[in-house]
């Protein structure tokens, strides 16, 4: 008999179990009615009177070991099988999370250069500190031009050839000074200019121009591109105007102004109840800019165009302070967490 209890303690100690069918299995040897523990205690009528009390004992730490072994090992297997349910709550909301997200004026510079991407404009970038030739000879500024005094620009106080660039088209003069037609390029950039700051105007703000010099541009040409790149940007039912303009780059310029997509053209106060909203300046490239920069003007003509993104970022957002885009105020940047 006391063997027998020796033997299945030793048994229970050195148990091991995997699967729900071993525990089973363990369950039916040990405890159950048919089981050893059970066939002890009905054999226990046999053992010798003096012998009782002791082996009654062991029998019965016996099977309270068996209980609780029985018992751990239920516990373990079923949070071994449950266990993924048991730490991950699927109907919890996510915790808020504090990355960042891109600016809204970078969001609206994308979009737009996606837009002229897709028909072949090639991004070109250059240098924010520029001398005089890139930002204003090259591009037929007249010596006395107004923009060239210091109240639009900014110069470098030890050298009045260098200066902040004040719009983009700098590096469109490089890009054709270093490369013949056929030329299609986009360039997004940080431009500066000596302005007070108000909510339509800041110091420093964001620009894309487009270039395209090829052998026969025209005017068409123009026209069709600026109204594929209207209608991706506020939508197919789009509609652009052209009005009569002046800069110095450009012969004949244009200003474009797309239908307000706010009231559909019916007039509102985005559109200031005219039906349109002004978003880009625009024109053929000026023979004497081609000739500037090294292009053979009676071989070769182009049109180019520059807007201003933040202008374009307040109309889609509805922004009516254009202060806002540089003060990084969270509580207004998080509103555009979402945007791309
Ligand atoms: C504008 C309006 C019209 C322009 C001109 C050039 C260049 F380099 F080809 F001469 N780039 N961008 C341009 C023309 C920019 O911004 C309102």
């Amino acid at each position: 008999m006391k063997n027998r209890i020796e033997d299945l303690k030793k048994q229970l100690e050195e148990i091991s179990i995997e699967s729900a069918e071993q525990l089973e299995e363990f369950r039916l040897k040990f405890l159950s009615k048919k089981g050893q523990l059970q066939g002890l205690f009905e054999d226990f009528k046999n053992v010798a009177k003096e012998d009782k009390p002791l082996v009654g004992n062991l029998i019965n730490l016996l099977k309270n070991q068996a209980q609780e072994v029985y018992n751990e090992l239920k516990d373990r297997l079923q949070t071994q099988e449950v266990g993924h349910e048991k730490s991950i709550d699927l109907s919890r909301p996510v915790e808020f999370s504090h990355q960042g997200a891109r600016h809204p004026i970078s969001v609206v510079r994308k979009e737009i250069v996606d837009i002229f991407n897709r028909i072949g404009f090639v991004i070109s970038e250059g240098p924010e500190v520029e001398d005089d030739f890139h930002v204003f000879t090259a591009l037929n500024f007249p010596q006395e031009h107004p923009a060239r005094d210091m109240q639009d620009t900014f110069f470098i106080e030890k050298n009045p050839d260098i200066a902040l660039r004040t719009h983009t088209s700098s590096v469109q003069v490089r890009v054709m000074e270093s490369q013949q037609p056929p030329i299609r390029t986009i360039s997004p950039g940080r431009v500066f200019r000596n302005e007070a700051i108000s909510a339509r105007a800041h110091c420093i703000f964001h620009q894309v121009e487009g270039l395209y010099v090829d052998k026969n541009v025209s005017f068409a040409d123009l026209k069709q591109t600026l109204l594929y790149f209207a209608k991706e940007m506020f939508g197919e039912d789009t509609k652009i105007r052209l009005r009569p303009s002046y800069f110095p780059f450009t012969e004949p310029s244009a200003e474009m102004d797309v239908s307000c997509n706010i009231c559909g053209g019916k007039g509102c106060n985005v559109c200031k109840y005219s039906g349109w909203l002004e978003i880009l300046g625009c024109g053929m490239v000026d023979p004497n800019v081609l000739t500037n920069c090294g292009i053979d003007a009676t071989e070769y003509s182009g049109f180019a165009f520059g807007m201003g993104v933040e202008r374009i970022a307040m109309l889609k957002y509805q922004v009516k302070d254009l202060r806002l885009f540089f003060e990084n105020d969270k509580r207004f940047l998080d509103q555009f967490s979402g945007a791309y």
